[in-house]
């Protein structure tokens, strides 16, 4: 007999085999998939930690399609996943932020598309600073199974099946939705096994944190200057001010947003003036998360999801966080729409 004291662990691979067993005509694809990025992401996050010893940190020579610095653990992240894709003959074609095009796979008949940014955050790599992989997982819409074209992949977040991330912290853990909620697991190194720390994870309503890189202040629209400036007067009855916290890596802001509350945003600016984020890779698959635990995701007027993209790389600004946070922002944008800060004499 079983000693009941004892805390039963669920790894990651016992959790998708449970909940794909509640789908009695489901033929395990997607649970293979979410599988392999686990398997990808372990051997990352293995690589991330010892990247000091290994000679793997610092540039590679190379600028990715944005033109920003290549470092190699990003080329690292981005063969491990491919290569992981790869292997279970499901996934006919994968976006990545690593890859100016469509990278397609062996399997042209395989019916998911996979977004993925393999090192969001990589600026933050030399100084240990957390980091982490973002995917998104799409059913290739066309009935065709010739060679998948790229205008296959640009379907809204709204259609996304499955999302999801792994952060590579204090501890590595991975978090992810297929719209049923949100579940967490955390690496547990001494036997290699993702185990199941949250289910169902739900965010606060609102919450006292923002998050912000506020050294693009002069370039922002009125409403959210004075929004932010929100934030920071003193009123006790709402809890402020609020405390500002950025790390400067996309996924570490979020999950901690989502696990605390607040919001994090990334407008447009004069340096940026379409965001900077990639709607595909880093914006809907953290929107569909924060979204699945309650919370809200714009990208000022309306929801990031519904967003119809044009292209792979594409950015949007983003407001993401507890929902009444991402509409007191909201309410700031409309009231300031169009307005300019007047000079003071
Ligand atoms: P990074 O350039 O380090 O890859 O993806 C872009 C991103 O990081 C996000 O993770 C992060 O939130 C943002 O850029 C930081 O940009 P700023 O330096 O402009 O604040």
């Amino acid at each position: 007999m079983p000693d009941k004291k004892v805390k039963r662990l669920v790894t990651l691979e016992e959790y998708i085999i449970q909940a794909q067993n509640r789908f009695p005509g489901a033929k395990g694809d997607l649970s293979q998939l979410l599988r392999d990025i686990g398997l990808a992401a372990k051997i990352i996050s293995r690589e991330v930690n010892k990247a000091g010893i290994t000679n793997i940190l610092g540039f590679d020579g190379t600028t990715n399609v944005h033109g920003e610095a290549v470092k190699k653990l990003d080329l690292f992240a981005d063969q491990q996943l491919i290569h992981a894709l790869e292997r279970s003959q499901i996934t006919c074609m994968v976006i990545s932020e690593e890859n100016d095009g469509i990278v397609r796979l062996s399997s042209s008949e395989g019916k998911y598309v996979v977004y993925m940014d393999p090192l969001d955050g990589s600026s933050n790599i030399d100084v240990n600073v957390s980091i982490g992989s973002i995917f998104s997982i799409y059913m290739r819409e066309s009935k065709s199974n010739g060679k998948p074209e790229e205008h296959e992949a640009l379907q809204p977040g709204v259609k996304q099946v499955a999302a999801g991330y792994v952060l590579y912290g204090s501890s590595t853990i991975m978090v992810y939705t297929t719209g049923l909620g949100v579940s967490m697991f955390t690496l547990d190194p001494s036997i290699g096994e993702f185990i199941l720390s949250e289910d169902d994870i739900k965010m606060p309503d609102k919450g006292k944190i923002y998050s912000i890189n506020e050294g693009s202040y002069n370039s922002w629209d009125l409403g959210l200057k004075k929004y932010v400036k929100y934030c920071q007067v003193e009123d006790e009855k709402t809890n402020r001010p609020y405390s500002a916290r950025y790390i400067g890596s996309m996924v570490a802001d979020v999950h901690r947003t989502l696990m605390k509350g607040g919001i994090f945003m990334y407008p447009k600016s004069h340096k940026y003036p379409s965001g900077k984020l990639r709607l595909m890779y880093e914006c809907n698959p953290l929107s569909f998360v924060i979204e699945q635990a309650g919370g809200m995701a714009l990208e000022g007027e309306g929801r990031i999801m519904e967003v119809p993209p044009k292209s792979i790389h594409q950015r949007t600004p983003i407001y993401i966080g507890s929902r009444e946070n991402v509409q007191k922002v909201r309410s700031f944008l409309r009231e300031y729409a169009g307005r300019e800060e007047s000079v003071q004499a």
